[in-house]
C-alpha cells in the first residue's frame, strides 16, 4: 500500500513522516518547494504474523508494507500547474490513498492555524488539476471530431468526461460519482486526484492535542479524519528508551505509536484487508481490498499465480487457533477448497495451487 502525504507548505508533513517511518528528512521552518519527496518503506508489525511465526517456525518472516510519500507543500494555484507537475504528480497518481496533513498550531511564518480553511483549499486544488486534466483532454477530443474520427470509443469517453466535469463543476470529487464498470474503465488512466481515497491527519500542537473533538466532528462531515502531534511523535520514534517513551504517551493520552494508529486507521478506511501465506520456508502477510477474490488474492502474490490458478487451499487463522494444528483445521472440517471467484476473507490463510 502507498501513503502519499500532501498539504499545505508548512503544515507538518515531513514531521509525521519522520515519525511514522523515524526517518531524519530535513523539516525546515521555510516552505520547502522544489525539493523532491522523500520515500520510506515500514513493515506493518502484526501479532497474528508473529503467532503464525511461531507455529510455523519458518525461516523467514514477513511482514505486509506501507510506503510512505512525503510531498512538498502544495502552495495556491498549484493545482493549476507546478506542484502537481513533473516527478511529483508522477507520484501522487501512483500512490493508493493520500494522506492530508492539516496545521493545527501556530507558525511563525504562517500565523494561527486554519485547519478547515485549509481543508477546503487543498480540496479545491485537487478538484481544480482533476477539472484541468478533464477539460484538455475534451478539447482534443473535439479535435479528433474535426479530422473525422468519431469513433465509438471516443464518444463513450466524451460522454463520461462530461459528467465528470459536471460533477467536480459542482465542487464534488470524483470519489463521490457512482460510475459503472465501463466508465470506470475508460478513466482508469487518468488517476484523478480527487478519486483516489483520501484521509485527513490534523497535526495538533501538544498543548491542545486529544481536544479538538469539535474539530474532528467538523473535518469528519467531508473526511475520514484522525489527530496525531506530530512533533511529539516525531521525537517519541527517537527515544531509545521505550519504557521512557511509553511514559510520555501515557502522558499525553496516546494509546499507540503515531504508525500503529495510521495504519490501522488506513485500513479500514481504505476497506483492506490482510491474509496470509504460511509454510516452512516463509510466513507472510499480505493486503488486499475487502471484496477481492482468490485470483486477485494470487495475482497480488505473483502474477503466474492469477494466470495458472487452479484453486486455492485455504482455512483461517481464527480456526488454527482454535484447534491448534493445521491437522486439527482439516480434522475439524475446516480446511476448504475454493475457486477463482471466492471472496477472500480477512485473515485467511491460503495456498494457491497454479499450472501455466
Ligand atoms: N508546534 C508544532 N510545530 C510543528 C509540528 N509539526 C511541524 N511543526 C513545525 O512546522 C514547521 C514545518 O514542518 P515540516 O514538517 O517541515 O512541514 P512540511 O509540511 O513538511 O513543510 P513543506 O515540506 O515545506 O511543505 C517546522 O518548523 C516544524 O518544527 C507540530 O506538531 N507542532
Ligand atoms: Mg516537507
Amino acid at each position: 500500500m502507498k501513503i502519499g502525504f500532501i498539504g499545505l507548505p508548512n503544515s507538518g508533513k515531513t514531521t509525521i513522516f519522520n515519525a511514522l517511518t523515524k526517518s531524519k528528512a530535513e523539516i525546515t521552518a521555510y516552505a520547502n518547494t522544489r525539493g523532491e519527496p522523500n520515500l520510506a518503506v515500514v513493515e506493518v508489525i502484526d501479532e497474528r504474523v508473529i503467532r503464525l511465526a511461531e507455529i510455523y517456525r519458518p525461516k523467514k518472516t514477513t511482514y505486509a508494507a506501507i510506503e510512505f510519500i512525503d510531498f512538498a507543500g502544495l502552495s495556491e494555484g498549484s493545482g493549476k500547474g507546478d506542484a502537481f507537475s513533473g516527478t511529483a504528480m508522477g507520484l501522487i497518481k501512483g500512490v493508493d490513498a493520500l494522506a492530508l496533513v492539516i496545521r493545527n498550531y501556530p507558525d511563525d511564518l504562517m500565523g494561527m492555524p486554519s485547519p478547515l480553511q485549509d481543508m477546503d483549499q487543498i480540496d479545491l486544488e485537487m478538484l481544480v488539476s482533476d477539472l484541468a486534466i478533464v477539460e484538455k483532454r475534451l478539447e482534443r477530443i473535439a479535435r479528433f471530431y474535426q479530422r473525422g474520427q468519431k469513433t465509438e470509443a471516443l464518444q463513450t469517453e466524451e460522454k463520461v468526461l462530461r459528467k465528470i466535469s459536471a460533477h467536480l463543476n459542482g465542487n464534488q470529487p470524483v470519489r463521490t460519482m457512482e460510475l459503472n464498470g465501463e466508465e470506470e474503465k475508460v478513466i482508469r488512466g487518468f488517476q484523478f486526484l480527487t478519486k483516489k481515497p483520501l484521509m485527513v491527519i490534523l497535526n495538533s500542537h501538544e498543548s491542545n492535542f486529544g481536544r479538538n473533538e469539535d474539530l474532528l466532528d467538523e473535518i469528519g462531515k467531508k473526511h475520514g479524519a484522525i489527530e496525531f502531534a506530530g512533533h511529539f511523535e516525531m521525537e517519541l520514534s527517537r527515544l531509545e528508551d521505550k519504557a521512557e517513551a511509553l511514559m510520555f504517551m501515557e502522558d499525553m493520552g496516546i494509546e499507540r505509536s503515531a504508525r500503529d494508529r495510521l495504519t490501522h486507521f488506513a485500513y479500514s478506511l481504505l476497506g483492506y484487508i490482510s491474509f496470509f501465506t504460511v509454510g516452512a520456508d516463509e510466513v507472510r502477510a499480505w493486503t488486499i481490498r475487502r471484496g477481492e477474490t482468490a485470483v486477485e488474492a494470487a495475482g497480488v502474490i505473483h502474477s503466474d499465480l492469477s494466470k495458472g490458478f487452479i484453486r486455492a487451499e485455504c482455512f483461517s487463522y481464527n480456526d488454527l487457533l482454535e484447534c491448534g494444528s493445521e491437522k486439527g483445521v482439516r480434522e475439524k472440517g475446516r480446511f476448504r477448497l475454493e475457486g477463482k471467484n471466492y471472496v477472500v476473507k480477512d485473515l485467511d490463510i491460503l495456498s494457491i495451487r497454479f499450472n501455466l
